[in-house]
């Protein structure tokens, strides 16, 4: 979208950011960047035309010096992300009695955003599919300065202290002798350290699910993961977690389709949020609050401060306070998405911290690694990073400043200038931290409260589907089966034997090592949210292979393909070429995928037509497409030759499998149930 696009979404940050946005180059000369109009921009300044360059030529100078210092160094942790923009706005004034933010309290204001989905440990570079947390940072531009909620799609953390933070990114981020693997948690040195530090067995069951191979970035939950403050107007507070419901419900690839998928389009889940936003289909995320009084902290059997823990939904419900909409794709990855900078100690009155030792450290880190990131202490001035409500302090100077700030004084208190910029007092807006009494000794040690690590480890497994627990199971088995030493590999087995015995067991035996005779929590409790099966199911804007060679039988596909568009399935035609295909009826359907291209992992059904010119490599690649959409779990539909092939194949489940010839009424109505039901699980696999 460029900035003259009629469709263009007018919000405040939108509006603020025109002012820097620039498709100057259009039909303009070509200059330097002192504005020097430029005669010769593919030759370089040479003594004669064989002679050498000279140091004279500074357009040569400039234009390479410019691209030298291009990069600037990736994110330590979330290098590979993509952004959008959007808005965010609350359904009622339901919140005014826990919160004074404006933004949470007045159902008409309508709040820009800015969100980042990440990877946490591939570089910037790596594939979009690997087993790994994403984050999920938003940027909230309030009339009251930017609210920063950086959450990843899984409730709980690795670690309890932040202090362990570089330590458990060394051990995940590739093994520093050969830089290898990359975006991969499947090595001995992440295992070790999860053996070391048996406070992460409850994330680690998090990243062994499905929550971990995310289908689309549409499609995950969101979570603040710390309890945080929320502070009324007269100064009571509440504990809150904060959460995100995408309005399409949660859903996974499988494994073996995440790592193909990875070959075939490393940018998958950024392309996905890229097509959509520019079709119309936009990513709708509901934000959730999970709210707790002051007097019940110490009512659970976990510690309220843990990160390591989440609050069970059915013990303490979500409310659905307001909805999210990302409605405009970045005209720049660079100076929006790469050069964003987000930072948990960013809030606004009305919103406060605790003391999870996590957010502690947090705290402190967001802002100094940006500092080394972005080159100095001026960030904030970087379009993205502006706030919409006026800034004014006496802060000067520095790298990169952009600001002329006129005037003698900068320095409070002053006579002056009047001792401005003013503060302001809480009753007039400005901040004041909540007065939460402390005392302590100064020590290193951490409260009895957070020593049990596995019950809410236990729940987690006890809520899973039956299919979950087996992906659960086998990506264990994948993990560890590429860890080369055994003790690390026989830790682990033990360790994960207290979260459930089966589990611990079931992979031992993958590993060759000593299954344990006892284990588990005694915990039989489940939490229903937990499990993905339980999440809204929709065929709006999936993805559908249409197969169809010349010949194809035109009425029938035009009629399915007609029908899959008004259910919003996004019905893509794949053929053995580009360009127009011939139909039986002369009617032409024009192909811009082909086998060549495009594999059955990047869609999420396929409808296989075929057509009476079909070749033999035609029918061998659309029978593979088949078979490989079926050992995925995915709906495949076939009408005409198509259904022979499916015949031919044998093959040993027809669950999620429609035939033309068997449901002609209803064949449409029964394909768009089978992409919302997203996988069936239950198929015969052999
Ligand atoms: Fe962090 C980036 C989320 C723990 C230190 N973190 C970063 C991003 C997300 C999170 C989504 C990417 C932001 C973006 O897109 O630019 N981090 C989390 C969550 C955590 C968490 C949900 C646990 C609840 N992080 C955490 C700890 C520390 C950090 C304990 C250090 C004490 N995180 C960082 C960082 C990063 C970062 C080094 C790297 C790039 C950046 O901040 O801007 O400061």
């Amino acid at each position: 979208m460029t900035v003259k696009d009629e469709k263009i979404i007018k919000n405040k940050k939108n509006e603020q950011l025109d002012q820097f946005r620039s498709d100057d180059n259009q039909n303009k000369d070509l200059t330097t960047n002192q504005g020097l109009k430029v005669s010769e921009d593919g030759l370089s300044l040479t003594a004669g035309e064989r002679g050498p360059t000279l140091l004279e030529d500074f357009h040569f100078r400039e234009k390479m010096t410019h691209f030298d210092h291009e990069r600037i160094p990736e994110r330590v942790v979330h290098a590979r992300g993509f952004g959008a923009h959007g808005e965010f706005q609350v359904y009622n004034d339901s919140m005014k009695p826990f919160t004074k933010a404006k933004f949470l309290q007045d159902p008409s204001i309508k709040t820009s955003v800015f969100v980042r989905f990440s990877t946490v440990v591939g570089f910037r570079g790596s594939m979009d599919t690997p087993r790994d947390v994403r984050g999920f940072a938003t940027k909230f531009y309030t009339e009251e300065g930017n609210f920063d909620l950086v959450a990843n799609n899984m409730p709980v953390f690795f670690i309890q202290d932040g202090i362990k933070f570089p330590d458990v990114i060394h051990a995940i981020k590739p093994e520093p002798h050969n830089e290898m693997p990359q975006a991969a948690s499947a090595h001995d040195t992440f295992w070790d350290w999860v053996s070391q530090n048996q406070e992460s067995a409850h994330m680690v069951m998090w990243l062994m699910s499905d929550r971990a191979i995310p289908r689309s970035y549409r499609m995950m939950e969101g979570f603040g993961v710390h309890t945080f403050r929320l502070i009324n107007e007269e100064g009571k507070a509440h504990f809150v977690k904060f959460h995100w419901k995408p309005v399409l419900g949660t859903h996974s690839l499988v494994w073996d389709e995440a790592q193909k998928i990875g070959g075939k389009d490393p940018d998958f889940n950024r392309r996905d949020l890229w097509e959509s936003i520019n079709m119309g289909n936009y990513a709708e995320f509901e934000l959730g609050v999970q709210i707790l009084e002051e007097k019940d902290e110490f009512a659970f059997d976990f510690d309220i401060l843990d990160s390591t823990k989440l609050w069970p939904e059915e013990d303490i419900p979500v409310q659905l306070i307001g909805k999210m909409t990302l409605n405009r794709n970045v005209d720049n990855v660079f100076a929006e998405t790469e050069q964003v900078a987000f930072h948990v100690g960013n809030v606004v009155p009305g919103i406060d911290f605790t003391n999870d030792p996590l957010l502690q450290t947090r705290l402190f880190s967001y802002t100094d690694t940006q500092l080394i990131r972005l080159g100095g202490p001026n960030f904030h001035e970087i379009p993205i990073n502006r706030p919409i409500c006026p800034f004014n302090n006496n802060q000067r100077d520095g790298y990169h400043r952009q600001t002329i700030n006129i005037g003698q004084v900068a320095y409070r208190n002053n006579a002056l200038a009047n001792n401005s910029p003013h503060s302001v007092s809480e009753e007039n807006g400005g901040y004041a931290h909540y007065q939460e009494k402390v005392e302590g000794r100064k020590i290193r040690a951490r409260s009895k409260s957070f020593d049990d690590h596995f019950s809410q480890a236990t729940l987690f497994w006890n809520s899973m589907s039956n299919a979950e627990k087996d992906h659960i199971i086998n990506a264990f088995r994948f993990e560890l089966s590429k860890v080369k030493n055994k003790e690390i590999q026989q830790r682990i087995v033990d360790m994960f034997s207290n979260v459930d015995l089966g589990l611990a067991n079931a992979f031992a035996v993958t590993l060759g090592a000593v299954t344990p005779s006892s284990g588990g929590t005694g915990v039989t409790k489940s939490s229903p949210a937990l499990s993905q099966e339980n999440t809204p199911k929709l065929a709006k804007t999936r993805k559908v292979a249409v197969v169809v060679a010349d010949g194809f039988n035109g009425k029938t596909v035009k009629s399915v393909v007609e029908n899959l568009l008004l259910s919003g399935v996004q019905a893509v035609i794949l053929s053995d070429k580009l360009g127009p295909i011939k139909a039986d009826d002369g009617s032409v359907h024009m192909s811009k995928h082909t086998f060549a291209t495009d594999a059955s992992v990047v869609f999420d059904g396929v409808y296989i037509a075929g057509g009476t010119s079909a070749s033999k490599q035609f029918e061998h690649d659309a029978k593979m497409f088949m078979k490989e959409a079926f050992i995925h779990y995915k709906p495949i539909a076939a009408t005409d030759i198509g259904e022979q092939w499916f015949k031919d194949q044998q093959l040993p489940s027809k669950l999620g499998v429609i035939l033309g010839s068997e449901q002609a009424n209803i064949f449409t109505d029964q394909l768009v149930n089978a992409i919302a039901a997203h996988r069936f699980w239950d198929r015969l696999i052999v």
